[in-house]
Parts: structure tokens; sequence; C-alpha cells
């Protein structure tokens, strides 16, 4: 019997030994995957091998929140997920998180299997929060500044690091004032959303102070288009390797999971640095 995944968050965050959750997307329009896995079958085998390759978490999503992308309703985005987490459910007790901004989502989803939520609206739907304290699972609140439609329009922050740092603090209040336990909360900086290429950069840089809140952090910085914008690809599958390095960098500046869609590849580089990272510390050296 595994650990439940608030104890494995928490033994994570204490041991600085990152986490890496694994994209499942079931939207027809993904940015990333293009749509490739939008049957529910295709999304879980595509979760079954992102295990193999060493995924400790899989997120499941049926809204895609690419810049430009609209909205879909509530019932369409519960015909998209739930055959997928009933499906993973039946054949694996492995940690499942719902992506989603939905209250009714997240009820459903939880009832169906799913073990944390991510929200990148961060709990800011009316309900949400009552929602997700009555479910008692973890819970990511996600930065986002604007809305998914407009988000990269014109993106303004008095100091970036600073500004989400304040809206922690008070999404987190509100969190506990609806009853969530504060050692269900994860935070996440939001990597592109309603950021330019040099408030991502400022974001990475500064990644380790968001620790300062007491919070595990999570970091998605997957095949994003600052990877995009700093090497050149156009593509989303040609920032692989951009997409390895960042997930390193994360690690080491603390981030607790680490949102991944190139499995093996991110697992081969965690683990290099963890190697490293073991003499260090069999030889009293700080990291
Ligand atoms: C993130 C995310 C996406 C992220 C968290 C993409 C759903 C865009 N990005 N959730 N979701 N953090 N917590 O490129 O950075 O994968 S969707």
């Amino acid at each position: 019997m595994t650990a439940p995944l608030t104890q494995r968050i928490a033994n994570a965050f204490r041991d600085q030994q990152p986490l890496l959750m694994g994209v499942v997307n079931v939207t027809p329009d993904s940015f990333s995957d293009g749509g490739r896995f939008d049957r529910p079958e295709a999304a879980i085998t595509h979760a079954l091998e992102l295990l193999e390759q060493g995924a400790d978490i899989l997120d499941i999503g049926g809204e895609s929140t690419r810049p430009g992308a609209q909205s879909v309703a509530g019932p369409v985005e519960l015909d998209r997920v739930i055959p997928v987490i009933e499906g993973i459910r039946a054949l694996t007790d492995a940690p499942i998180s719902i992506d989603t901004s939905k209250p009714e989502v997240m009820r459903a989803a939880v009832r169906a299997g799913a073990d944390m939520i991510n929200d990148v609206n961060a709990l800011r739907a009316p309900g949400a929060t009552r929602v997700a304290a009555e479910l008692a699972v973890p819970v990511c609140l996600m930065h986002m500044q604007g809305e998914p439609r407009t988000m990269q329009k014109n993106p303004r922050y008095q100091r970036v690091v600073d500004d989400i740092l304040a809206f922690f603090g008070a999404r987190v209040s509100d969190c506990l004032a609806a009853g969530v336990c504060a050692e269900r909360i994860v935070l996440d900086p939001g990597f592109g959303f309603g950021k330019t290429l040099t408030h991502n950069l400022e974001l990475l840089a500064g990644l380790a102070g968001f620790r300062r809140l007491g919070h595990p952090v999570l970091a998605g910085l997957s095949r994003k288009s600052m990877l995009g914008a700093i090497t050149g690809r156009e593509r989303p599958d040609q920032r692989i390797s951009a997409s390895v390095a960042a997930a390193l960098i994360a690690a080491q500046r603390g981030a607790t999971i680490i949102r991944v869609h190139d499995m093996a590849a991110t697992v081969d580089a965690l683990n290099v640095w963890l190697a490293v990272r073991a003499v260090d510390a069999s030889q009293g050296q700080p990291e």
C-alpha cells in the first residue's frame, strides 16, 4: 500500500525529492499533443506509458488552457475526463490529478478516483474552495493573470515574484477560511499564463523564493513557448531538450512537483542530478 498523496507530497517537499507529474491531455485542441489523445483508450494507454517511464502523478485535463483557447462547458469536460479517470483507476492505484477549474468536475473526478485537484484558476470559481475543502485532496493553486483567451495580450506586473507571492498569500487565506487544510495546498507560479518571456525567466530564476510560504511548489515548463522563444524551436515537440533543462533547473531551485510531457528524458536527467547530490550530501557539502 502506497502512502496517500498528501503524505507523499509532504515527504517530497521535506526531502527535496521532486515528484514528476505526467501530462495526459484529453482535449481535441491541446497545444502540445495536437489532440492525439482525444479518445479515452488512447489517453489511458498514454497514461500507462507515462507510469512505466516513472511518472509519480498523472494529470488529466479536458479543457485546453493554451493562450487563445476558448473554454468548454462542464458536461463536455466531464465526458472527456471521467471515462479516462475511471479507465486508469481500473488498472492502477497511481495518483491521478484532475486539471480543472470547475467545482462540478472536481467533485465528479474525485468520485471517479482522482486524488488531487490541479486548478490553473487557483480555486477562484464560485464554490471551488468549499468543494476542495470537502473533497479533502491536495490542491494546486496556479497563478494566472487574466484568462487563457486574452492573457498574453499585455501582461504587467510591478515585480513579478512579489506580485505572485501576494496573490498566493490571498488565495491561501481564502482556502484556509473555506476549510482547506494547509498541508494539502501546493502553489504554482503558472509559467506562460499571462507572462512575458522576461517574467517567466524571473520566475524560474526566483523559484526558490516561493518555498518561503511553506507550501510545496509545482512547476510546469514543459514544451512551453518561453522555451521556443529561447531556443528558436517553433513546434512544441522540438522543445524536449529545453524542457528537460528547465525541469532540472526547477528541481534544483526547490520545486516539489514538476509537470512534464517527456517523462523518460526528464527521469534520466533528474536521476543524474540526484546521484551527484547524494555524493555532495555524503561529503557534507551544500547543494
Ligand atoms: C500548467 C498547468 C498547464 C502549469 C499547472 C501546458 C494545466 C499548458 N500548464 N497546470 N496546466 N501548471 N499546475 O503547456 O504550468 O501544459 S496547460
